[in-house]
């Protein structure tokens, strides 16, 4: 039977729901971790990401001995690389994980093999993957010098799950396979449908890795629609989310939501791969990214007139007695994930403008991160309207739209995601 061991190297917010879905359906499956503590984690039968239900998951697949983890690659029929690719300071993508995860895999390869690229890349990347590992094997073959002929079959297969509904999505959605050569898509769907319901759709690396980058930079552009609309919309004194609701009653608009900025490790970040390699031609992607990047700053310009306006209503107060409570951190929803969130970065712009005067509200987290709780105090709801003098809402979390309208109607509020409005 093909597949009989399945090896995930990086087990992150994507690798480590693909290995447990894959142990799930009775696969033996190795994950490869460059941190100690992950790996021990994992082999607790615990998590280090939150994610829902994969706590349950993980307990019962490393519990039944289909899943562990370990630092050190093993043969196995098929691995998928999942780890990062961030971009460096210029928005040049990073590659150096991808590279030192193909190196590691290579001395444990031996034909037949499928390796898959499920990170998410800049195209030309898989086959910049399938070099560095002919590189390190060459007695083996590979697809760009042997095409269907090669014992390694290399694909490139990304990753398209929500976070928050992973375990769902991983198997429901659609998936892109894209094989260096047909004989390695085929092979690359086989693995796929062991747990993909949805359709796993072939064509070739690059277009698979552009699919991705593509998918992201138009939510991204989208994004970055409804925020420039909000600017124009304040500058004309038009509600903006009236003004959506109406448009987006024509059948043919659907114009996403603004907010304080775009946060999260992909649609702020995939735009940038496609830009950097063809920056003269990416415009309208850049300036979505710029748009986007640029729209904390303008929220943090709303509270400072804000509060000017509070301290002109109050003239015995100075900005010292000025009490703001910033309604969310984390980079959105009803989720617990803080990591690159617009809202915390505008949150700690805040309190250093107005020391000491700053509270955030963040229903998911039971304590702030190391770093941040020197910044401000972490309040419940209750006790942030009761002490704030001015209200900046920067997540619509489901707590923040159950307020009732009448205890915010006579208070100072900056709404970025337009739930207090109506
Ligand atoms: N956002 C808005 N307005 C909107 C929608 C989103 O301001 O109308 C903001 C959110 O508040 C957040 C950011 O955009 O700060 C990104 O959130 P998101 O829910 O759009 O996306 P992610 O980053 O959680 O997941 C995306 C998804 N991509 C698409 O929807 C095209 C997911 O399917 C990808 O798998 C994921 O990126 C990824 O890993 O690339």
């Amino acid at each position: 039977m093909p597949f009989e061991t399945i090896s995930v190297v990086g087990l992150g917010y994507i690798g480590l729901p693909t290995a447990a879905v894959f142990a799930s359906r009775k696969k033996k499956v190795i994950g490869i971790d460059v941190s100690q503590k992950t790996v021990d984690t994992i082999n607790r039968g615990e998590v280090h990401i939150v994610e829902p239900d994969l706590d349950m998951v993980v307990h019962a697949v490393v519990t039944e001995g289909y899943l562990r983890a370990t630092l050190n690659p093993e043969p196995a029929d098929a691995f998928l690389i999942a780890v990062p690719t961030p971009f460096k300071g210029d928005h040049e993508p990073d590659l150096s994980y991808i590279e030192s995860a193909s190196k590691s895999i290579a001395p444990v390869l031996k034909r037949g093999d499928l390796v898959i690229l499920e990170s998410t890349s800049p195209v030309g990347a898989t086959e910049q993957m399938a070099a560095w590992l002919a590189e390190a094997r060459p007695d083996l073959t590979f697809p760009q010098s042997h095409g269907e002929e090669s014992d390694i079959r290399v694909a490139h297969c990304p990753e398209r799950v929500l976070p928050g509904h992973v375990l769902r999505e991983l198997v429901q959605n659609d998936r892109v396979i894209g094989g260096m050569t047909s004989k390695c898509s085929e092979l690359a769907v086989k693995l796929y449908k062991t747990f993909v319901e949805g359709e796993c759709v072939i064509t070739n690396a690059r277009t698979a890795e552009m699919c991705k980058l593509t998918e992201n930079s138009f939510r991204d552009v989208n994004i970055a629609f409804a925020n420039e609309l909000s600017i124009i919309c304040d500058k004309l004194d038009i509600n903006v989310w009236e003004l959506i609701r109406l448009a987006n009653r024509h059948p043919r608009v659907n114009i996403l939501q603004p907010g304080p900025g775009v946060g999260g490790h992909c649609i702020a970040v995939d735009p940038w791969f496609i830009v950097s390699q063809t920056p003269e031609q990416a415009r309208l992607i850049r300036t979505a990214r710029e748009v986007n990047d640029s729209k904390p700053e303008w929220v943090i310009e709303k509270v400072k007139l804000a509060v000017a306006d509070f301290l002109l209503a109050n003239p015995d107060k100075t900005a010292k007695d000025v009490t703001i409570a910033c309604f969310g951190l984390a980079f959105k929803p009803d989720i617990d994930d803080l990591r690159e969130s617009p809202a915390v970065a505008i949150a700690k712009k805040i309190a250093l403008l107005y020391p000491c005067s700053v509270l955030a509200v963040e229903p998911n987290i039971k304590e702030l991160p190391v770093g941040l709780e020197a910044c401000f105090a972490l309040k419940t709801v209750e006790q942030a309207l009761f002490e704030a003098d001015l209200l900046l809402l920067l997540v619509d979390h489901e707590e923040f739209r159950a307020i009732p309208s009448d205890r915010l109607s006579s208070r100072i509020f900056i709404d970025t995601r337009g739930i207090w409005g109506f």
